[in-house]
């Protein structure tokens, strides 16, 4: 059982075998069994957003998925794929041999330190616009696009007197 789909993550390379970087991640994903990739869209050659001039151009990808993992531990597992090809963290956005990020997890709204979802510049970006397109239908993409961090203010406590979470499900403008 791994669970139901709706979880949507990004594949970028621009170093090394690009298009090898991406498929192997696919089924690094599945490895373990707890993961499952429901489609794929098509590979893209992008010129690359931001970072230092000259960088290689991108093959970019977006993926959906099937699993139970957290979301928290979703992201672990993107990493450690990363690091196991070699990606290296010197220049932010430089080149990178694999970059995976989480897009969307079904409709969960995470705002945590160390995780941001929906991704927070996945709309401004067509290398992930136009892939997430072509595997997602136009009423989820406009649902996904309604999703809002669930903000709160500082002094109002939430209902039951518990402490402000800033992980949510709300699909509000
Ligand atoms: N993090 C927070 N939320 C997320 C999330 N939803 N998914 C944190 C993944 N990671 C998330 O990421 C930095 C930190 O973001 C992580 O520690 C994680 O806890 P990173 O992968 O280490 O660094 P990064 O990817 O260089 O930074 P960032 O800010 O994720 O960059 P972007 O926005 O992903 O942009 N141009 C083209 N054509 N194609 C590309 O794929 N990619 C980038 C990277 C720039 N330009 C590009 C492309
Ligand atoms: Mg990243």
């Amino acid at each position: 059982m791994v669970g139901v789909g709706g979880i949507f993550i990004a594949l970028g390379s621009n170093l090394g075998d690009r298009a090898g970087h991406i498929r192997s991640a696919l089924r690094e994903l599945e490895e373990a069994g707890d993961v499952r990739v429901l489609r794929c869209s098509s590979l893209r050659e992008t010129e690359p957003t931001g970072g230092p001039p000259g960088q290689p151009m991108y093959l970019n990808a977006v993926a959906e998925l099937q699993t139970e993992l957290s979301p928290a531990d979703l992201l672990a597992r993107l990493g450690e794929i990363e690091q196991r090809h070699g990606r290296e963290r010197t220049v932010r956005n430089g080149p990178r041999t694999l970059d995976l990020d989480l897009l969307l997890y079904r409709d969960q709204v995470i705002d945590e330190p160390e995780l941001t979802v929906p991704h927070p510049r996945m709309w401004q970006r067509r290398f992930v616009t136009e892939p997430l397109a072509e595997i997602c239908d136009a009423q989820r993409l406009a649902a996904a696009r309604a999703l809002r961090p669930m903000v709160l203010p500082r002094s109002q406590p939430l209902p039951g007197g518990g402490p402000a979470r800033s992980v949510g499900n709300r699909n509000s403008e």
